[in-house]
């Protein structure tokens, strides 16, 4: 039997942790780990683009890109998501250029938009944790640290961390049971 999804209850809602492909869940929003052009790239940015249909790139030309740690709102189209909230995570260069507190702001201000929205379940995925080079084992607990914070202050009730792999589900749920206590 696999061990995921796994689901907790914590202040604010529920929080979820599940192994899977972030484009096939039927969610208010998920969330794109995407680049400051917001035209699109490889990762989970592509795969969403692909899932979405070229309106979701037309949209993103609109937008006039996003800062590293800002978010912004576009429509899923054909996603079964109603929203993609896309984010800007950090390049990691070794920790010291402040690639921990913008990570957070990723997680906060995708919440903050969500709340602004007024939508309720919200996925992310492990942002800045590929391409971008984050070290999986400091970005969980920054990642769920910051959706548990906000949580009880925003009207989003349900997170999922979407993970590519057994093994980011894992560290997710580490720092869900260290932090949720
Ligand atoms: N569903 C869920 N998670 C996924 C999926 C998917 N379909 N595909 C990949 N992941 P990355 P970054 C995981 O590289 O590090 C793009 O080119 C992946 O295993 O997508 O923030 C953008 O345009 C990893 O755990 O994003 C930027 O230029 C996590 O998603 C750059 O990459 C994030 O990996 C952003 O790099």
């Amino acid at each position: 039997m696999s061990d995921w999804p796994h689901l907790a209850a914590v202040p604010g809602g529920t929080v979820e942790i599940v192994v899977g492909d972030i484009t096939g869940l039927a969610v208010d929003a998920v969330v794109n780990a995407a680049n400051r052009t917001l035209l699109g790239g490889g990762g989970v940015d592509g795969a969403i683009h692909r899932a979405a249909g070229p309106e979701l790139l037309a949209e993103c030309r609109t937008l006039g890109g996003c800062e590293t740690g800002e978010a912004k709102i576009t429509r899923g189209y054909r996603l079964p998501a109603a929203h993609v909230i896309h984010t800007v995570g950090p390049v990691w260069r070794g920790g010291g250029e402040g690639e921990e507190r913008l990570l957070a702001a990723c997680y906060g201000n995708a919440l903050a938009l969500a709340h602004a929205h007024r939508l309720a379940r919200i996925a992310f995925p492990a942002i800045s944790t590929g391409i971008y080079g984050f070290p999986p084992e400091k970005a969980a607990p920054i990642a769920v640290g910051t959706v548990l914070a906000c949580l009880p202050e925003v009207v989003v009730e349900h997170v999922i961390f979407c993970c590519f792999s057994p093994a980011s589900a894992e560290l997710h749920r580490e720092a869900l049971e260290r932090l949720a206590r």
